[in-house]
């Protein structure tokens, strides 16, 4: 087993030795070094072999998440509740959280996040912690669970389950001093190992002031270990080193997502365990910035990371639930929109839906979640390519078998063309075209064209990242002959997918 710190420090020509996928089948280098001695050529080939965790692959390829914020603020109206409330404000009148996750299953979610606890404090499982929980309610006679029902009904559908933990608690008189980092992790024990498989932990950055004017310098090298001890497989989402957040909730990823960045934050904690690299980080600030990953941000890199953006929004103007939006809430092709700006930016979608004070998914959201789903399954299930050749080979069992298990990689960085039939009488508007990630993200410049009937090629559509997933919408067109050009990338490029389609 080779220490962290010989991984930090071998030179570049030792990581080529290293290649994961070339010593061990299938394993992951998640984060990179930067020696003084490479050269800018180095640093984008290092680059470009920067790939995600095990748990980062398994998360990014679930495409659809779902929030759902629930609890004190649903009963008080509320998006920031002060942590005074009363427990017995919480009342769902006829919970069904079965109906919940039937409803996200329908629409293609493959993963519920429960606020557990939100800023208020109020927890949403009993716990051992504070009053401002549920047993404290009058509900279910204060033997309720809404995190074990979740937990439960998502198990029941087979989709994953993951929590919400807000670490700014506006209740615990504690905040603002060690015993609250210690509460904290009593609440974290108490959600990691009473419930079963947890997918994803999400800690918010939103950070305050708790009820004594004071703010808390929060300990999470510790959570991140005792996550990773008890439960390995959970990414750790925002203030966590799986998975950055996107930098808006308008559900817009950024044209240009690269999930590999340039890391300035600290590394506290790191791993390698001889297969994985399990280093951990503590993220610092909320990257906004429109260029996180392009060369220019390379230029100056120390190390580099594999840190995907999730992207979330909201189905409705509020996070909670408030009947004054019930006519706000996002239709079906509005979600198919922020779809293509999410997923098909290179990102994963936490879209939230926030039960009603009854406990139930509002019909009005149903109708949209149903809709969204039905949209995708009725676009993409008839990839209109008939064959695709590179070379004058026909690739197309590659490249249209809807697997990243199959891919292509070519022996070249730049001018790759790959030529496309489709059937005669086709239009298309949509563009999908996929990397096969597990051995990074390298494709730098693209652009689609089609034959025109005097036998010009004329522009379709173009774009710079591709990532897990790129998707690009145009008008209508119709056409036979077509051509998808690689026109940069920075090592040869692993393609999995190419597709047209037209959107339903
Ligand atoms: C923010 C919180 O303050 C909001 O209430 C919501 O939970 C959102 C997802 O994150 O930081």
């Amino acid at each position: 087993m080779m220490s962290s710190n010989a991984f930090i420090k071998i030179r570049w020509s030792t990581f080529l030795l290293l290649l994961p996928w070339s010593i061990f089948g299938q394993s992951y280098i998640q984060m990179v070094q930067i020696d003084s001695s490479d050269t800018y050529e180095d640093v984008i080939w290092k680059a470009a072999h920067v790939v995600p965790s095990e748990r980062q692959l398994v998360w990014q390829q679930l495409e659809l998440t779902a929030f759902i914020h629930f609890g004190m603020n649903t009963f008080t109206d509320q998006e920031w509740g002060d942590g005074n409330e009363n427990p017995n404000l919480f009342n769902p009148g006829s919970l069904d959280v079965d109906q919940w996750v039937r409803t996200l299953k329908n629409g293609g979610f493959r993963q519920i996040i429960l606020t557990a606890k939100h800023h208020d404090g109020f927890c949403l499982w009993p716990t051992l912690t504070t009053n401002h929980a549920i047993q404290y309610s009058k509900w279910q006679g204060g033997k309720g669970d809404i995190v074990k029902e979740v937990s439960l009904a998502c198990k029941k559908h087979q989709i994953g389950f993951g929590v919400y933990l807000s670490p700014w608690d506006r209740n615990a008189s504690s905040f603002g001093t060690e015993e609250y980092n210690e509460l904290f992790k009593l609440q974290l024990s108490e959600l990691l190992t009473n419930y079963g498989e947890i997918a994803e932990v999400w800690f918010d950055g939103a950070n305050g002031e708790g009820p004594n004017g004071r703010k808390q310098n929060y300990d999470f090298q510790r959570w991140y270990q005792y996550i990773r001890n008890v439960q390995p497989k959970a990414t750790i989402a925002i203030m966590g080193p799986d998975i950055r957040w996107v930098g808006t909730e308008t559900g817009v990823g950024r044209a240009s997502e690269w999930s590999v960045i340039p890391l300035k934050d600290s590394i506290i904690n790191r791993c390698w365990n001889g297969v994985t690299d399990q280093s951990i980080f503590l993220p610092i600030g909320d990257r906004t910035e429109e260029d996180l990953g392009s060369r220019t941000q390379l230029e100056d890199a120390t190390k580099l990371i594999w840190y995907p953006a999730e992207t979330d929004v909201s189905i409705r103007p509020g996070w909670f639930y408030h009947q004054q939006e019930d006519e706000k809430v996002k239709t079906g092709p509005a979600l198919f929109e922020i779809y293509k700006s999410s997923v098909g930016r290179n990102g994963v979608l936490l879209l939230n839906v926030p039960p009603t004070r009854e406990g139930r998914i509002h019909p009005n959201d149903s109708m949209s979640i149903v809709e969204f789903g039905a949209i995708i399954r009725n676009t993409f299930k008839f990839n209109r390519i008939s064959s695709i050749r590179y070379d004058q080979i026909d690739v197309s069992t590659i490249l249209t078998d809807d697997s990243l298990e199959t891919s292509l990689t070519l022996q070249k960085k730049d001018t790759i063309t790959f030529e496309i039939i489709t059937a005669e009488d086709d239009s298309v508007n949509l563009l999908k075209v996929q990397e096969n990630i597990k051995l990074g993200q390298r494709v730098e410049k693209f652009m689609l064209e089609k034959m025109e009937n005097n036998g010009l090629w004329s522009p379709v559509c173009e774009g710079t990242t591709i990532g897990y997933k790129r998707i690009l919408s145009f008008s209508t067109q119709h056409g036979r002959r077509w051509r998808f050009t690689i026109l940069s990338s920075r090592y040869h490029p692993a393609i999995a997918e190419i597709g047209l389609y037209k959107q339903y």
